[in-house]
């Protein structure tokens, strides 16, 4: 006999989020205690019981609601393609599985066209669309979207692999409360072996953003971790990465589906994530269902040139759903908007779901984020001897490298750094780290103090704790060195204290 989980919630976050506090969290606790024996519990250090539940040890309820798989494409090679269409066809049980419904975003490649209708005239269930100019990721979702017609909607990109058991998980949670936007947990399949990378519960990440809109992987926060009695345990994410999810088709039509004023890809995610948690509903990952995933070195796309989609979506998300909040995205590019299109619809619609402000979201779903509102001084470091700023990108490519001068542009960018209360040079996750060697280096923020404690001192000196040294500009005004504390020009730099702060109003 399988266990059964009944429907245990698992949120970051205390009580009021919770839709039944104490009520089905409780219950599922107790059950899970009580039969810890049979499932080979054990004690941890701290006393509590450790569950080692295995994913094939969970039943799900039987009448689960089916659901149509929108898999769109855009000159996707024929074997990665059917790959994805037959490990749904073959790993979903039959009668959960309505459609697959295959949408062609335009695509030229000729094995697309008759051989692909061809082939998926024999498979049964799949049915194809085609878009009739290239509209990109979101519009042609929604317009796979628009002919589906099962009671729950199954988004997966085109070169994806659903491994055995992976439907029936992310259906229950759909089952037990229509507001759950669920998650399979992404395994990598290698770009140059197609292998597929099964990892295992424990490795379970959850997603989240920066304050460039860019979407994160994090490991389970310790506050979390020590609530779970499970790794099986389906866990609540601040956001998704966007390619698969599975969510009611009521009620993604509902919550105003995608965004329509977006193009081509990026930042519908963020925006889906920030509406679901906003406005009433659960975003989860399901660690036992798993889905691979070919990570791509580099886009396919093609832009148009001198359009950044990206940014123009992620503005479009910025202005009607981060509030205030909005600022410290847009002081990145020092407020350089460009045009965005209208976002009136999306103003409304946000009005008429009656959703929550962004700093509810940010303090009750994703507390750990940085908030740069809280640092003592933000923007570009300048030195006074030279038009020289510190200038270094910051994000997990970075790390360990040297950071340098480069002359100040005024936009923001890599030139964008942060004072943290805790005494951090950083930008994102990414921190100005000095070990006493010849160079400063992009470290990740461990909030630890320690070689990455500074202190931007009333003479504008930027002072290392640990060392007791000075930051200075080389002569030559192209390196950032560390020097014993004199008081000239090269180690004076000029940096908005807090209270000039476009942020100011979020003290
Ligand atoms: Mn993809």
């Amino acid at each position: 006999m399988g266990a059964r989980l009944p429907a245990p919630i698992v949120c970051p976050f205390p009580g009021p989020l919770n839709p039944n506090p104490g009520g089905s969290l409780g219950r599922v606790r107790g059950d899970l205690l009580t039969n810890a024996r049979k499932w080979n519990g054990r004690r941890s250090v701290r006393g509590d019981v450790l569950l080692i539940i295995k994913c094939k040890d969970l039943t799900y309820r039987k009448n689960l609601p089916d659901t149509s798989v929108v898999i769109c494409f855009h000159n996707e090679a024929w074997s990665v393609l059917l790959r994805t269409v037959h490990s749904v066809l073959d790993r979903s049980p039959a009668h959960l599985l309505k459609e697959i419904i295959l949408v062609d975003d335009f695509s030229d490649m000729k094995h697309l066209q008759k051989p692909l209708e061809d082939y998926i005239a024999k498979l049964g269930k799949v049915k194809i669309v085609r878009t009739k100019q290239r509209e990109g990721l979101i519009r042609a979702r929604l317009s796979g979207f628009s002919v589906a017609t099962a009671d729950v909607v199954t988004f997966l990109d085109s070169h994806c692999e659903c491994t055995r058991g992976w439907l029936e998980p992310l259906l229950d949670r759909i089952a037990m409360n229509e507001s759950n936007v669920v998650c399979p947990v992404i395994d990598v399949i290698e770009d140059d072996s197609l292998r597929y990378q099964y990892s295992s519960a424990s490795s379970t990440s959850i997603g989240g953003f920066d304050w460039n809109m860019q979407f994160s992987w994090h490991a389970i926060p310790d506050a979390v971790r020590k609530k779970r009695n499970s790794d099986v345990l389906p866990i609540a994410s601040p956001t998704m990465a966007g390619g698969l999810f599975s969510i009611s088709r009521k009620y993604f039509e509902k919550l105003g589906t995608y965004d329509p004023g977006m193009d081509i890809w990026g930042g519908e995610n963020l925006e889906l994530s920030f509406r679901v948690w906003m406005c009433g509903g659960i975003l989860e990952i399901i660690p036992c269902s798993h889905v691979g995933h070919i990570f791509r070195k580099r886009s396919p796309y093609k832009w148009k040139s001198g359009v950044n989609v990206v940014k123009k979506n992620s503005i479009r998300l910025a202005e009607v759903w981060m509030d205030e909040y909005k600022n410290y995205y847009y002081e990145r590019f020092n407020y350089d908007l460009g045009d965005y299109g209208d976002v009136s619809s999306r103003k409304e619609l946000r009005q008429k779901l009656q959703c929550k402000p962004f700093k509810w979201y940010i303090q009750n779903v994703y507390p750990d984020l940085f908030v740069p509102g809280e640092s003592l001084a933000s923007g570009e470091i300048r030195s006074k001897a030279k038009p020289m700023c510190i200038d270094s990108p910051a994000d997990h490519h970075s790390y360990h490298k040297p950071v340098n001068m480069w002359p100040c542009h005024n936009q923001g960018g890599n030139q964008f750094w942060m004072l943290s209360k805790t005494s951090e040079i950083r930008r994102d996750d990414g921190c100005l780290d000095y070990s006493g060697g010849e160079n400063v280096i992009i470290y990740p923020c461990h909030g630890q103090k320690g070689n990455q404690e500074w202190q931007y001192k009333e003479d504008n000196a930027l002072f290392h704790v640990n060392t007791q040294k000075c930051a200075e500009v080389s002569a030559d005004g192209k390196s950032l060195l560390m020097r014993k504390c004199s008081g000239i020009d090269r180690q004076i730099w000029q940096w908005k204290r807090k209270e000039k702060s476009p942020s100011d109003s979020m003290k």
